[in-house]
């Protein structure tokens, strides 16, 4: 056996150990092991990409990945009378969607987080400006 490669080998499952722990530790949960978000993002999904709320509920979304996202309302699924959102706070869709092609305005970055409270029941969909031709898209149900 070469045993350079086999200190190698464990050093990086040292190291992975440790960050592992940090993910957990500062990312994942706070004091009481709650998961300080309710929808995580992959490279390419929201995490889970259907999610159910109460009227009332701030959910709150953080980006989990390494990759640049968005969340973004998709206008049309907005119940009437019901707020618009999207990171960066735009004031509808095309907005949004020409600040990012702009200068990646609504940018959220790794660890970032996003949230916005539902104040009427409904279904709303929501995209990731950059992958949605990918399917990154989501959906959260709010009942009353
Ligand atoms: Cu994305």
């Amino acid at each position: 056996m070469n045993r350079r490669v086999y200190l190698a080998a464990a050093g990086s499952a040292a190291v992975a150990t440790v960050a592992g722990c940090t993910a957990v530790g500062e990312v994942g949960e706070d004091l009481f092991g709650d998961p300080e978000y309710d929808i995580g993002m992959s490279r390419n999904e929201f995490l889970p990409d259907d999610f159910e709320a109460t009227v009332g509920d701030t959910v709150v979304w953080m980006n989990t990945s390494e990759a640049d996202h968005t969340v973004t309302a998709i206008e049309s699924s907005v119940p009437e009378g019901a707020d618009y959102f999207a990171t960066g706070d735009y004031e509808d869709q095309q907005r949004a969607e020409a600040a990012w092609h702009d200068h990646h305005g609504g940018r959220l970055g790794t660890r970032d987080t996003f949230e916005h409270t539902f104040e009427l029941p409904g279904t709303y969909d929501y995209i990731c400006v950059p992958h949605v031709r990918g399917g990154m898209v989501g959906r959260v149900i709010v009942s009353e």
